[in-house]
C-alpha cells in the first residue's frame, strides 16, 4: 500500500516536471500558447507584407523616446511604413521563432538608413525577442518571422533587403493618393474603394486592419516568388475567413500623420534621420 502511494507520488512529480519543461521550452522558442502562432515549422505557404499607417499609430503616442519615429518632428513618417514580412500558412496560422539565430544589427549596417526611414518603430515599447529577452522592433520581426522565411530568405540581411525591395515595388501610399484617398482628419473613405484601388494597382486583394474606424494597417500578400496574391483567406467550405470587414467599418478614415508633440525623454537626442544611401539594384 505504502509502495503504491510512493509510486503515485513519484509519478505525479515526474508529470509536473515534464509539463514544466514543456512550458519552459515553448517560452524559449517564443510560442505564444493560445494564439494563432504555431509550433509547426513546416514550410510556409505565402508572405504577408504588413504596412502601418503612421497617422493612426502616432495619434496614440503618449510619450516620446528616440526610438519612436512618431517623435521625429519634420522627419516623422508621412507614408505607410513597414511592420514586417511574415511567412504565413493558408489556414490563417503562422510559424514563429523557427531557428535559434539572434538578431545582429551589424549584419544590416548598410541598410540602417533605409530601415530607419521605411521600417521605423512607431512606439517606445521594446518587443520581445525569441530567446527570452527584449529587443528592437527589427530584432523582434527578424527573430519571429524572418527565421521562418526559409527557403526563400536565408539570412537576416536578405530578410531586410528583400522586404525593402518588395515595399519599394508596391507603393500603397501613392496608389491611394492617385485614387483620391489622401490623408484627412475629416473625410471618410469607402473601404471597398480603398480595396479596389489596391486591387487595380497590384492585381490582388489586400487586408485592412482598422482601429476605431481608422486604417491602422494594410497588408499585401505574395506568393513565394513575390507575385501578388489575395490576402483574403477561406471559402464557403472553410470555417476560417479573414477579411478587412472583420475590423473595418464600411467607411474608414486615413488620419493625417502628425508627429507626436511630446518632448523626447531628457538626455536622449531626437532620432532625426535622413536617407543617405541608395539600396542599389540588388534583386529580390
Ligand atoms: O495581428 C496581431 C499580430 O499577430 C501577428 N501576425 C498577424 C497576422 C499574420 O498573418 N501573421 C502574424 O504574424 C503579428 O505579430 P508581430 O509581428 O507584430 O509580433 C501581428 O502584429
Amino acid at each position: 500500500m505504502k509502495m503504491a502511494s510512493l509510486f503515485a507520488q513519484l509519478l505525479c512529480i515526474l508529470m509536473i516536471t515534464m509539463a514544466s519543461i514543456a512550458i519552459i521550452e515553448a517560452k524559449r522558442i517564443g510560442i505564444e500558447i493560445g494564439s494563432r502562432e504555431v509550433a509547426e515549422f513546416r514550410e510556409f505557404d505565402y508572405f504577408v507584407l504588413a504596412l502601418q499607417w503612421p497617422g493612426t499609430f502616432c495619434h496614440r503616442t503618449d510619450h516620446c523616446c528616440s526610438s519612436n519615429a512618431c517623435c521625429r518632428r519634420s522627419n516623422a513618417p508621412t507614408e505607410f511604413t513597414i511592420h514586417g514580412l511574415w511567412p504565413d500558412y493558408n489556414d490563417g496560422t503562422w510559424p514563429a521563432c523557427c531557428t535559434h539565430e539572434s538578431f545582429d544589427e551589424k549584419e544590416i549596417s548598410t541598410l540602417l538608413d533605409a530601415l530607419e526611414k521605411y521600417w521605423p518603430s512607431l512606439s517606445c515599447g521594446k518587443p520581445s525577442t525569441c530567446h527570452g529577452g527584449k529587443g528592437s522592433f527589427w530584432a523582434h520581426e527578424w527573430e519571429k518571422h524572418g527565421t521562418c522565411s526559409s527557403p526563400v530568405v536565408h539570412d537576416e540581411y536578405s530578410y531586410f533587403l528583400t522586404t525593402l525591395n518588395v515595399y519599394f515595388k508596391h507603393n500603397v501610399t501613392s496608389v491611394l493618393k492617385e485614387a483620391g484617398y489622401v490623408p484627412s482628419n475629416k473625410e471618410k473613405y469607402p473601404l471597398g474603394g480603398i480595396i479596389s484601388a489596391v486591387q487595380n494597382a497590384f492585381g490582388a486583394t489586400p487586408l485592412l486592419i482598422c482601429k476605431n474606424g481608422a486604417v491602422e494597417e494594410l497588408r499585401l500578400c505574395f506568393y513565394k516568388d513575390f507575385k501578388p496574391r489575395d490576402c483574403v483567406i477561406g471559402s464557403t467550405g472553410q470555417s476560417f475567413v479573414l477579411s478587412s470587414r472583420s475590423s473595418c467599418p464600411h467607411y474608414v478614415s486615413l488620419p493625417i500623420p502628425e508627429y507626436a508633440s511630446f518632448a523626447i525623454e531628457p538626455g536622449v537626442e531626437s532620432a532625426e534621420t535622413t536617407i543617405s544611401s541608395v539600396l542599389g539594384d540588388e534583386a529580390l
